[in-house]
């Protein structure tokens, strides 16, 4: 294979005399490709064969014991102005991460095959995709790509018809943290990785790509790339709704995208768009719609029992990659509250006996194709994509925020997601449970300065015809002794009929300083073994801790000094007001 493009041919001519690979590979993306590519893999040791009988064409990968999750401070955005990376980014002058990569990558492939990966972000034929084209020199990453996006030859076919496309650069190199970086140049559509094998950091299509870059892309045209599920709600009576739902990393996307009604909830379906990222564009009736760029899963797995995530927990039997977990006598892949089994192995190959913590990584993870979900809707496939009724922010907070609160309009929803705090998790190295800001819950994912992004956002209002409604919820809120107040997991449809109830002018609200929140009868309980005191303290706003929360908000916000929109200290300064006087 080769391409007509011939910024293509230069660039991956420019690579191999950088990088100088044994061979160069060209992935049509086919099953028969993904087949030998997994042989070669079992061959080399990368993957293990796990039982065949109980998890037919699963394989475990182990990766190197320091490269577990995305490494958040070897990333970087590298604008030529540092303001336009913000303080929300690390940044590097693009000559100097330039030659740093350069560096780098020489000879890095010595020995290797290049793996030249076309890839669509977005379903093929949609005018909301984009293309880019993935070089690396680990078999692992192509595989996974297969899975993750439209990979292979229709992606190349959409590039050498548009001649556009994101060019990511990515080697494994010796896995050395000292020699690890994950280098984004938004204004030349390029990203450079090194020196990690694990997901975020290497399968360039997902953060880098899908997030860090096309944020980027999409302020200059206009639309939104955001770290959002979306989720296809059907009442009994057939109504449908699309929500997308922006929650930090670990925060139970994946299982809100594949919610499972729980039996006091007959008749209503729940099917699954997306489950980590949304791009947004506005049609020509000014609707925003949201396709999911991606084709496949790549999902944390500790917690997913036939409980909690039923959707996942079947489709990761069969045809999956397992990354970091642990393993049984029989074989099977094991990790934390699976609930069955027990681990024999743990995730470093060491007796799990022996193993103190965890014998499953607690950022181990599932790839699988998108189709394997039972509820996977259709719609994931539509061109046009699905038209979103509410846009749903959450954070894990222990405490302050209730179960759900709806904006008073758009701008007032933008404060709202510019003021998401959670607690982070074990998705990036760095130390669990701290609370941090996390906008929009693009902290880590947001490819130019935030406060422009704030101001992308309020935006829509000029320019939508009916924007969508949008909430905030809280499914981790917890009383003194640490018990969570709310049980979750297929339970949260009962917050999401509220919001879609609020959706259709179906039912009122009380209004409070911070927003709209249901009156609690309004939330339905029926069957829930939850008190009216613990429901009220979830429906409550504490004042004093809200205003501290405001002036927590205000200092973040002095961060980008006066680039800040106004708009949005307005909308702030609205909150605190209310709060002052006591007002709804
Ligand atoms: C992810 C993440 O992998 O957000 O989706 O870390
Ligand atoms: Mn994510």
């Amino acid at each position: 294979m080769s391409t007509s493009n011939e910024a293509l041919r230069t660039w991956i001519e420019e690579v191999a005399q950088l990088t100088k690979p044994e061979t160069i590979h060209w992935c049509d993306g086919t099953d028969e490709e993904y087949d030998q590519l997994i042989q070669q893999m079992l061959g080399s040791g990368d993957l293990l064969p796990l039982n065949e009988d109980t998890y037919p064409n699963c394989y475990l990968h182990r990766s190197d014991p320091t490269d577990v999750a995305r490494v958040e401070h070897l990333t970087f955005v590298c604008t030529q102005q540092q303001a336009a990376a913000g303080p929300n980014n690390n940044w590097m002058a693009p000559q100097a991460a330039h030659a740093k990569m350069d560096e780098l990558f020489a000879g890095a492939m010595e020995g290797r095959t290049l793996y030249v990966i076309p890839y669509c972000m977005g379903p093929i034929d949609s005018p909301y995709a984009r293309c880019g084209v993935e070089l690396t020199d680990s078999p692992y990453v192509a595989a996974n790509m297969k899975l993750m996006t439209r990979m292979g030859k229709a992606a190349l076919a959409r590039i050498e018809r548009e001649g556009k496309f994101v060019r990511g650069l990515h080697s494994t190199g010796d896995l050395n943290p000292d020699r690890r970086f994950v280098m984004h140049f938004p204004e030349e559509l390029l990203i450079q990785s090194f020196g990690s094998g694990y997901g975020g950091n290497a399968l360039l299509g997902k953060k880098c790509h899908a997030l860090r870059i096309a944020s980027y892309q999409a302020q200059q045209e206009g639309w939104l790339a955001e770290h959002m599920l979306i989720v296809e709600v059907e009442n009994p009576q057939g109504e449908k709704h699309y929500l997308a739902a922006a929650f930090p990393s670990a925060c139970g996307k994946t299982n809100l995208a594949m919610l499972i009604p729980p039996q006091s909830h007959a008749g209503w379906k729940v099917r699954t768009i997306g489950d980590d990222i949304a791009w947004l564009h506005l049609d020509d009736e000014g609707q925003l719609r949201a396709i999911n760029p991606e084709s496949g899963y790549f999902g944390v797995v500790p917690g997913t029992n036939q409980k909690t995530n039923r959707n996942a927990y079947d489709m990761i039997q069969r045809d999956a990659i397992f990354t970091n977990v642990a393993v049984t006598k029989n074989n099977e892949p094991w990790w934390e509250d699976k609930k069955e089994g027990q681990p024999d192995i743990d995730w470093k190959g060491r007796s799990a006996t022996d193993a103190n913590g965890p014998a499953a990584h607690p950022n181990s993870r599932f790839t699988v194709a998108a189709t394997q979900n039972p509820c996977y809707s259709e719609l994931a496939e539509d061109p046009a994509g699905v038209p979103i009724s509410a846009i749903i922010f959450g954070g894990r907070r222990r405490e302050l925020a209730p179960l759900v609160y709806e904006a008073r309009d758009w701008a007032h929803g933008v404060l709202i997601g510019a003021s998401v705090a959670s607690e982070t998790t074990a998705a990036a190295t760095g130390q669990v449970g701290v609370t941090r800001r996390d906008p929009m819950a693009m902290k880590p994912f947001c490819g130019y300065n935030f406060a422009d992004y704030w101001n992308h956002w309020l935006s829509f209002s000029d320019r939508a015809g009916r924007l969508p409604r949008v909430f905030h919820v809280n499914w981790f809120r917890q009383n003194q002794d640490g018990d969570f107040l709310w049980p979750g997991f297929g339970e949260n449809l009962r917050v999401l009929r509220w919001i879609i109830d609020r959706c259709e002018d179906r039912v009122d609200a009380r209004s409070t300083p911070i927003g709209y929140l249901p009156q609690p009868a309004d939330i339905d309980t029926d069957g829930l073994d939850l008190d009216g005191e613990t429901l009220e303290s979830l429906l409550s706003v504490d004042r004093d801790a809200w205003q501290a929360e405001m002036a927590e908000v205000e200092a973040y916000f002095g961060e980008f000094e006066d680039r800040v929109p106004a708009e949005l200290k307005a909308q702030r300064d609205k909150v605190v007001a209310a709060l002052a006087d006591g007002r709804g």
